[in-house]
């Protein structure tokens, strides 16, 4: 099947290079790397991304207000334009490791949606202090329990679609701009029928760089499972999924 990766970039510039060979290695794989003006250069390096790898990689340069919603929102609409068969998303980080990327996009024959899940088996996050653990495993238990959603991780950046299904949304429409982003997908894919399935990641937490939440992130992240029911309504869990 081959794939297109939408990579969201902010000052990734001591990442973009490793995730970028990592994502390519795999036969049917492309890549669209989403910069928001980074300041410490990475939106230049994925220029020399695109000339060192023509035809495999391409890169949107946003301007004007920042935001990991906004960026989706533009790369996954290009990434429809596209003639990929299937669409992923994942951190520039290398928190997601590319090597998980054939696992995400195979486990696509039983679902229209895929996701990257660090909950399958107990908890598998490597290197992240035990609050942010805490506040991810709340985050998680807070979403399915107000919106109906059943997956393990609705909050995981690592995903894959079908194209189909990803064009069923209305990204034109999201209300959230952080990371809140992923949790509407997931509900507005959710309300439309789409099959969710999940295969199990190891998250590792970065090594260079640093993490971009911030508390206005998290604060409408605690806001967006209401506003969805209140536009949608609650999901039904399927039967025996216990929160
Ligand atoms: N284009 C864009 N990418 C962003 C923005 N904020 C974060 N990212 C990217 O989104 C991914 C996840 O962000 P990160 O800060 O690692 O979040 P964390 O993993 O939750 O700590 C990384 O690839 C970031 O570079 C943004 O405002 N714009
Ligand atoms: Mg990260």
């Amino acid at each position: 099947m081959t794939f297109i990766v939408v990579l969201p970039t902010y000052n990734e510039r001591l990442n973009l290079e490793r995730v970028t060979a990592g994502i390519l290695k795999h036969e049917g794989a492309s890549l669209l790397i989403v910069d928001d003006n980074s300041p410490d250069g990475t939106g230049q390096l994925a220029d020399e991304l695109v000339g060192r790898h023509e035809g495999r990689v391409s890169v949107m340069h946003r301007s004007g207000p920042r935001g990991l919603g906004r960026s989706y929102i533009d790369g996954l609409r290009r990434a429809l334009t596209t003639g990929a068969e299937a669409i992923c998303q994942m951190d520039a980080d290398l928190s997601h490791d590319p090597a998980y990327l054939p696992d995400l996009v195979a486990a696509l024959a039983r679902s229209d949606l895929v996701i990257g899940s660090r909950y399958l088996h107990g908890v598998s996050v490597v290197n992240w202090p035990l609050h942010r653990i805490v506040l991810s495993a709340f985050a998680n238990r807070y979403i399915r329990a107000i919106s109906g959603l059943s997956p393990n991780d609705c909050t995981s950046g690592f995903r894959a679609w079908r194209r189909e299904a990803l064009a069923k949304l209305p990204l034109e429409d999201a209300r959230t701009n952080g990371y809140a982003f992923l949790t509407e997908m997931l509900f507005e894919a959710a309300r439309r029928g789409c099959t969710i399935g999940e295969v199990p990641i190891v998250f590792v937490e970065r090594q260079e760089g640093y993490s971009k939440v911030s508390s206005t992130v998290l604060f409408e992240s605690l806001l967006t499972p209401w506003r969805l029911i209140l536009r949608g309504g609650r999901l039904r869990p399927p039967p025996g999924r216990s929160l």
